[in-house]
């Protein structure tokens, strides 16, 4: 953990960095249920966040994710430990799939009779209901279905949840009895909630799943109250003690206890009978008020099913026939071509927003010319549209009879559509790129890059503030972020004008904000500067390669300022020339992207904005890592308080945390000792006051020095 910053500004920084990070986490956490760190990391994060609040509390704001109650996604709710894994359901993505599994089933089962019983797979989320003597008890997520979080109020307000069993009292026993099936959104209320996402100015969810499973993991059971949520149950987990001896008596035994149970439930005998269930159900997937993604097969009887068994993940006697994706017809509008930051130009398809698997789209990329070809789609074309992987917007082709007599085939225009420079498609290429080094397009690509998340994360420096300081000359490498001062930028024009004809300028507040992200950029990884860079084929992997391997950017420029052997030279095999040279012979990284970096470093260009970002005190090596120190100070707690003389208190922390301390920001019983400096306040008096034993700077000095812990009571 980062020691807390000993100084206001340092500090105040730091807090509003945590705060957007955490309130970026909280959003893929909760809105998008994508979440892109561990439940650990994301503690560290508000646990640094709350440690900087201890020891500046005039910093903690009303809205700080400190100030929920129960604001870490991974405390919110109590894990659940399910009493019987929930499993998944293995796939069959085509017919063909399903035949192979009922051919499978078929071979297990011989001669005896096996009917099948067919549900519709809603696009909800799991959910697990424990009653007890007939009462709601529990309701848990799936989880990863061996533990899950405990959902009980939110799903409590779930109108079609009974909070009691209904039945006579004999058909209830007493005891437990779980129950599990999907909670979803109703496709209607999905597309309500969004439009007022969007109004508000929020990201609208993928999908109704998300939806639903971001409701049922709010905080305050009032939002997922107000969501429209419903259910569909389809598991009984205890069949042995209600004396089920099928799936569809479980289904009946569900509907009488007072669940809602699809009503689209099929009993099939045959084989047949089961693919003509999945042929209409594909046909009555648009006119259903909720998604389905699917039909569920399942062997009827529980004796049959016990005997087929489990593998790891799935029963055996259980399939999901997935539908094609679904697709939908729209018209291409426009097909405009971007530049990237190494000039590739890429083509892409704008047409008429449609909605297609539960979210609209408008825009697909084309990949490139030839795909552009392949496809055969042209402007003004009725195209077919779909979401590969029910993700990615994808171009199927053109309507072809739709076409309009004459539409002419397109072509990648021979000049740049942004510098108007000459585009060129190396023979045996896929890929056209601008030639024109000075490009704008690629200039401002580059500068975002660089500013980007995964690159120096420069908050706040987006496409609209770099193209302004582009424009005003202001920007021409990414080294010149490093000379921009509080008032170039409180000044720079915005491009537009007040009512009274007055030029917007990006004012002080911002522009102090900017400042203080780039300064932040000066010390990130190696990794990222070098992934900063756009050298191509240089991605964020390889940036971590090469930065465990070099650990500064001068040892991987030397390493390309010599050029290896070529294989053939002297009877040089492949391989020996590979082993020769010390960027290629990288596990991962190999001859093409060495030969991408030293062509990188052979351009004088980009030596000379390696020196300015030097200059301009960009971090471009790793920090020394330090020899470990015996851990002499281990299970002692340090506070450090006041103004120290030969370290900032980081410093100081860090140096005790070397020797195996733990230093916190706040005085209590658990501390072993305070370090005094000059001015001591609070925490001083505090020690006093608790008896903690209090040490001077030089007691500390004495300590980081020798390596020696200081007697007790010194
Ligand atoms: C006894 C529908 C879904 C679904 C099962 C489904 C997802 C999963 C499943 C449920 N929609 N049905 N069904 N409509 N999205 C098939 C995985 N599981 C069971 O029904 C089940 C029943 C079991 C196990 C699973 O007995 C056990 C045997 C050995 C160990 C543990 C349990």
């Amino acid at each position: 953990m980062a020691g807390v910053p000993a100084d206001r500004v340092t500090a105040a920084e730091r807090v509003e960095v945590l705060r957007r990070e955490i309130a970026h986490h909280d959003y893929r956490y909760y809105a998008l249920d994508a979440p892109e760190i561990s439940d650990a990391a994301y503690d560290s994060l508000v646990r640094e966040l709350r440690d900087i609040e201890d020891v500046w509390p005039e910093l903690v704001t009303p809205d700080s994710p400190t100030q929920r109650v129960g604001s870490a996604p991974g405390s919110t709710f109590e894990p659940v430990l399910h009493s019987q894994r929930m499993y998944s359901l293995d796939n069959a993505m085509d017919l063909d799939e399903l035949d192979a599994w009922l051919a499978r089933v078929r071979d297990a089962v011989g001669e005896r009779e096996c009917p099948f019983v067919c549900e519709l797979k809603i696009d909800g989320s799991s959910l697990a209901l424990v009653y007890a003597d007939g009462s709601l008890e529990r309701a848990a997520t799936r989880g990863d279905g061996r533990t899950g979080e405990d959902v009980t109020a939110n799903v409590r307000t779930i109108r079609d949840v009974p909070l009691r069993l209904l039945g006579d009292a004999g058909a209830i026993p007493p005891g437990r009895i779980e129950v599990r099936g999907e909670v979803y959104m109703p496709k209607a209320s999905f597309e309500r909630l969004n439009e007022a996402n969007e109004e508000a100015g929020f990201a609208p969810f993928a999908n109704p799943r998300n939806a639903a499973a971001g409701a049922v993991r709010q905080k305050d059971p009032g939002v997922t109250a107000s969501r429209d949520l419903a259910t569909f149950l389809y598991q009984v987990v205890d069949v042995r003690r209600l004396d089920l001896i099928r799936q569809s008596d479980a289904l009946e035994w569900l509907r009488k206890a007072g669940f809602r149970v699809n009503p689209d439930v099929v009993t099939c005998a045959t084989a047949k009978e089961v693919r003509a269930y999945c042929a209409s159900a594909v046909e009555k997937r648009d006119a259903l008020p909720y998604e389905i993604d699917g039909v569920v097969v399942k062997v009827d009887s529980f004796a049959l099913q016990e005997e087929l068994g489990y593998t790891s993940k799935s029963p055996r006697w259980a399939i999901a026939f997935k539908f094609p994706p679904e697709e939908k017809t729209t018209v291409l509008r426009e097909i405009r071509v971007q530049v990237g930051r190494t000039g590739a130009l890429t083509p892409l398809a704008e047409f008429n927003p449609v909605t297609v698997a539960g979210s609209t789209i408008a825009r697909a990329t084309l990949h490139n010319e030839d795909e552009v070809r392949r496809k055969d789609v042209r402007v003004g074309d009725t195209i077919v549209v779909r979401k590969a992987g029910d993700v990615i917007p994808e171009v199927v082709g053109a309507v072809i009879g739709m076409r309009e007599p004459g539409a002419p085939e397109w072509r990648m225009p021979a000049e740049c559509p942004s510098c108007g420079g000459p585009v060129w498609r190396p023979e045996g290429e896929v890929v056209s790129r601008c030639t024109n080094v000075a490009c704008p397009a690629q200039r401002l690509e580059r500068l975002g890059h660089w500013a980007g998340r995964g690159a120096m994360d420069i908050d706040g420096m987006g496409t609209e503030i770099i193209t302004r300081l582009v424009e005003r000359d202001l920007v021409h490498d990414v080294a010149d972020f490093y000379l921009l001062t509080e008032d170039t930028l409180a000044a720079l024009d915005m491009g537009r004008v007040k009512k009274d004809g007055s030029p917007v300028v990006l004012g002080p507040v911002m522009a102090a904000k900017l400042v203080a992200a780039i300064d932040a950029s000066r010390s990130r990884p190696l990794a990222r500067v070098l992934f900063g860079l756009g050298i191509r084929h240089v991605g964020s992997t390889v940036a971590e390669l090469l930065s465990a391997e070099f650990g500064a950017l001068d040892a991987l420029m030397d390493a390309a300022a010599h050029e290896p052997p070529a294989p053939g030279e002297g009877g040089l095999t492949i391989a020996a020339a590979l082993a020769a040279d010390p960027i290629a012979r990288v596990e991962g990284v190999g001859p093409t992207i060495a030969a991408s970096i030293r062509a990188f470093f052979a351009n004088a260009d980009n030596c000379t904005m390696v020196e300015r970002l030097r200059e301009r005190g960009v971090r471009l090596a790793e920090e020394r890592v330090a020899p470990a120190r015996p851990q002499t100070l281990e299970g002692l707690t340090f506070v450090l308080t006041g103004a120290l003389e030969q370290f900032t208190r980081d410093e100081a922390a860090a140096a005790l945390k070397e020797l195996g301390a733990k230093v916190t920001g706040s005085v209590s019983k658990k501390t072993s000792f305070v370090v005094a400096g000059e001015d001591a306040g609070s925490k001083y008096d505090k020690a006093v006051a608790l008896d903690v034993p209090v040490l001077s700077e030089e007691d500390l000095v004495r300590i980081v020095e020798s390596g020696e812990p200081p007697a007790a009571g010194s």
